[in-house]
């Protein structure tokens, strides 16, 4: 299996992670083996950036802003089509090498492929448009417009669980809006990157882009923080944990850089006395045992009415005696792999906090053994009737333990909702309109996605993505989300015979 994939995407089973785009520098850090979550096996050893590699890259990336820059928006739209298109006709072994290297079902490694083409049609669009407002001026013979301009290079630092597609929702707006983008994908999951930053180079040399508009670099946290602190990067993109992000947050705000952060959640799906249950069912099922609960939109607190709790509870724990557990690359299972032990490490001292906190288990968890279970990351997922002030509650663990609780009015609902530091992703179920619109009021949910009579994870990529509080506050991919990978400039021009100051102040001489 891997060794097909790697020759498919020319990738050597050792190689560097470092590149300016088509060229790949010498690395001279230590070496990363990927080893599948699914089976244990080695998928490919990667070198990594030392401070001198990086330094070499930001040096190319640099002088290809200078040029990318002055290319027209269309003409680079045009490149990212292109892009779309080469991922359209690698959807099938990009898709399958996600699963495999970081143990997503494969119709959810599909989907991630699947967000990146359409990434790629949104910002093609985009690529026409980029506007900006013009403005009435107050003095005669003068016109004031705004308009945007790229900002340079943009870094990008992804996460394992969506290896490929958060990497493409920032770098197809990045390049579009003429920016050029270095990336640093997660640690665990580099394999993925290679892959993409090979299918990117052959389209970027068929269209003479210049080497340094799509750069590589594979490092651990010391390659995080050189971005983060870096004066020659204007705007860090990062997705991953609450306590990376404030680090990132933190070196980038004390430079006075950008930074965009996409961090934990922990959303809740309420339960109403008015949800068609079998509706909210596959919702909370999906948004709870998708990528094994991996996603940062996973759903993690189920909030349900008192009159509802007992009927949906048992039909939870019917349904979770179904699921099919195993490799990810077998279209009967549902539930892969966690990514790694230190992730299944996490999962077990979770169980046990919710234990010792009082918690109850409604489906018990546990780590599978035995045929096609021999990586050691295979895990149940688990139902525990908690309380939402429990300290584990408040706590995100990226892994299928879902909590159940229950509610007697909409108010008090919301307020568990909005109980939780974090404020990514949140919905509804029900078919009372009082209760949707006040759930989407401004009273309401207090996350960046609020959802009614969907789960929680699973957006589109034409809405703006991310999440308040501890989420970051970020937003990436649609809507006016491009404008972050911009600046802003106004321009008032004078085509008059004099110079009238603005505020009517007399200025003779
Ligand atoms: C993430 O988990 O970091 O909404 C991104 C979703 C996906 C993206 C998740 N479209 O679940």
């Amino acid at each position: 299996m891997a060794e097909d994939i790697l020759k498919i995407f020319d990738i050597a089973p050792s190689q560097s992670g470092v590149s300016t785009g088509q060229h790949w520098l010498a690395a001279h850090g230590e070496a990363i083996t990927s080893v599948s979550p699914v089976d244990n096996k080695e998928i490919a050893t990667v070198k990594t950036a030392t401070r001198e590699d990086y330094d070499q890259v930001v040096a190319v990336a640099q002088e290809a802003f200078k040029v990318w820059r002055t290319w027209p928006a269309p003409k680079r739209g045009e490149v990212v089509r292109q892009i779309g298109e080469a991922l359209r006709a690698n959807k099938e072994h990009l898709g399958k090498l996600v699963s495999y290297e970081m143990g997503k079902s494969l119709q959810e490694g599909y989907g991630e492929v699947q967000e990146m083409i359409d990434i790629c049609d949104l910002a093609v669009g985009l690529s026409r448009q980029l506007h900006g407002l013009t403005m009435h001026s107050e003095r005669p013979g003068h016109r004031m417009y705004e308009q945007w301009h790229p900002l340079g290079i943009t870094a990008i630092i992804s996460a394992f669980n969506f290896p490929v597609a958060v990497w493409s929702w920032n770098s197809m707006l990045a390049w579009v809006c003429g920016n050029v983008c270095i990336w640093k994908p997660s640690e665990k999951t580099p394999v993925t990157a290679l892959a993409c930053q090979h299918i990117v180079a052959k389209v970027f040399a068929a269209n003479h882009v210049p080497e340094g508009v799509c750069c590589l670099i594979t490092g651990g946290r010391d390659a995080g923080e050189w971005m983060a602190h870096d004066k020659r990067i204007p705007l860090v993109s990062a997705t991953g944990s609450t306590r990376m992000g404030k680090a990132v947050g933190a070196a980038v705000g004390e430079r006075l850089g950008r930074s965009l952060l996409e961090l934990g959640g922990n959303n809740a799906i309420i339960i109403s006395a008015d949800a068609d249950l079998d509706m909210s069912l596959i919702g909370a099922v999906f948004g709870a045992v998708g990528t094994a609960g991996q996603r940062c939109t996973s759903t993690r607190r189920l909030i349900i009415h008192e009159s509802v709790y007992d009927s949906f509870v048992a039909k939870l724990a019917k349904a979770y005696a179904q699921l099919r557990i195993g490799n990810p690359l077998d279209q009967h299972n549902h539930v892969g792999p966690l990514i790694d032990k230190a992730a299944v490490n996490a999962y077990l001292d979770s169980i046990e906090q919710i234990k010792q906190q009082g918690g109850s288990f409604v489906v018990e968890g546990g780590v599978l053994s035995g045929p096609g279970y021999e990586s050691g990351c295979y895990v149940k997922p688990c139902i525990a009737a908690v309380e939402n002030t429990y300290d584990i509650v408040q706590h995100e663990t990226f892994a299928p333990i879902l909590y159940v609780m229950k509610y007697q009015t909409l108010d008090q609902a919301i307020a568990m909702q909005n109980d939780v530091p974090q404020g990514l992703s949140s919905a509804i179920m029900t078919l009372n309109l009082r209760e949707a619109e006040q759930f989407l009021s401004n009273a309401g949910s207090d996350c960046g996605i609020a959802n009614v009579n969907i789960g929680t994870s699973g957006a589109e990529i034409g809405g703006a993505f991310g999440g308040e509080k501890e989420t970051g506050g970020g937003r990436e991919s649609g809507s006016d989300a491009w404008k972050a990978y911009m600046r802003r400039q106004t321009n008032t021009i004078n085509y008059s015979t004099s110079l009238p100051l603005a505020q009517g102040i007399k200025f003779d001489f």
